[in-house]
């Protein structure tokens, strides 16, 4: 197996280099921009004997082995392709397997210590790198976040950037929407805070409008005394709280209070996995337009779980999510990117139990200067080697 790096002013000269050094069975295994022009990684002679052995035998059809895709070049025609493995005999088919995993493995680590080395000459990128794998921001995000950098930049400008960059991705919802009023239904896994947000939105609203125009529904009716736990703030903040236990109890319910401008609705605790949360976001479908779903999420959970959580709740279609618990871990960095990622904007950010204190609007500003605190609290200095890890893997599987 030979593998080889070509730079060329542009694609096709690339294709012409390696078509004329490695012959018609070059396999382009990667190609890139770089300064002046492109670099292709090609790949020939993976044991070139092997194959013609195993072509020769008839064997018993087995499935040809995985092998690299050629890029295609700039006028989309496939460059190469490896020769056709007709009948490979079983011994033959599987050290070829091994030659070729060898192969990626091999092409893995070069294309990681490429993507390495262009951060490590540009020391701003490799300080960003830090800084937002230090945050939290899932590794994917961070490289993007990094890429967009210019390579040279003032000292103060390239510490702020990064975090500029962040910001500017993070959606957030208009500035407090409750004062816009509507039927609003919290969804969510149990405990991430929906029913103490509900009383934080509704102490909040009743602060600037009174309490005339507010009303709270409860649908949960599934744990002991999680709908107490809502009257109990509805008592304390004087608003009425009405129950409802299916879908066309939650139609009528809503049918009653129309003429009220804010509708809270505290929906139950269900987890993600729970066959009843299909029949709980059912019976929102159906309780019509005009309520709008905001996903609950806790910003301690694990950036995958949050993941989880966002496509199982896909069904309630929300239109926004609050942040809980942001008091609770030193690393917001998950949350962040999982509401970039699925572009949910932020509602409402809460970090704490006090109502109706712990709660503010989503700002993008204020969340990442927040990450900024919290991973300062306990600054991790991530090692060259794992960032390198960290990075090349995500460089490679894109
Ligand atoms: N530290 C912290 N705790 C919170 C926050 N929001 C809710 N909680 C607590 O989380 C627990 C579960 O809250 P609850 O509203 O019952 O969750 P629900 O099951 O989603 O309705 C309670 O102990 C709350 O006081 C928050 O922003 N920060
Ligand atoms: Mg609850």
């Amino acid at each position: 197996m030979k593998i080889k790096r070509f730079l060329a002013k542009n694609m096709r000269d690339a294709i012409r280099m390696v078509r004329e050094e490695q012959g018609p069975d070059a396999v382009i295994l990667s190609n890139h921009r770089v300064a002046g022009g492109v670099e292709v990684v090609a790949a020939t002679d993976y044991d070139a004997a092997l194959i013609q052995q195993a072509t020769r035998r008839s064997a018993p059809p087995e499935p040809p082995p995985e092998t690299p895709k050629p890029t295609r070049s700039e006028d989309s025609r496939p460059v190469a392709t490896p020769a056709p493995i007709a009948t490979p005999a079983a011994p033959e088919l599987q050290q070829l397997r091994r030659e070729l995993g060898g192969m990626k493995r091999m092409l893995e680590t070069q294309m990681a210590g490429m993507a390495w080395r262009e951060i490590r000459e540009h020391p701003q990128k490799l300080h960003a790198l830090q800084t937002m794998v230090n945050l939290g921001i899932e590794p994917r995000l961070a490289r993007e976040i990094v890429a967009e950098l210019p390579g040279t930049a003032d000292a103060e400008r390239a510490r702020f950037l990064p975090l500029g960059l962040l910001s500017r991705r993070i959606p957030v919802a208009s500035a407090d929407p409750i004062q816009d009023g509507g039927v609003i239904a919290l969804v969510g896994p149990t405990g991430v805070g929906k029913t103490t947000t509900i009383a934080k939105l509704a102490a909040r609203y009743a602060e600037m409008h009174g309490t005339r125009d507010l009303a709270l529904v409860t649908t949960d009716h599934f744990r002991v005394g999680a709908q107490e736990q809502l009257f109990t703030y509805g008592r304390l903040l004087g608003v009425p709280v009405q129950t409802a236990g299916n879908a066309d109890e939650l139609r009528t319910v809503l049918a009653r209070l129309a003429d009220r401008k804010l509708v809270l609705i505290d929906t139950a605790g269900i987890g993600p996995r729970d066959a009843k949360l299909q029949a709980q976001l059912g019976a929102m479908g159906s309780a019509g337009a005009a309520l709008k779903s905001w996903l609950v999420l806790s910003a301690n959970s694990h950036a995958a779980d949050l993941d989880d959580v966002i496509r199982r709740y896909a069904k309630a279609r929300p239109v926004a999510c609050v942040i809980t618990k942001l008091d609770e871990t030193l690393r917001i960095g998950g949350a962040l990117s999982a509401v970039i990622r699925h572009r949910l904007p932020v509602a409402y950010g809460c970090d704490g139990q006090q109502v109706p204190e712990d709660i503010e609007p989503g700002r993008a500003n204020s969340l990442v200067l927040r990450a900024m605190q919290l991973a300062r609290m306990t600054p991790a200095r991530i090692d060259d080697a794992t960032l390198a890890l960290q990075f090349g893997a995500v460089h490679v599987a894109q």
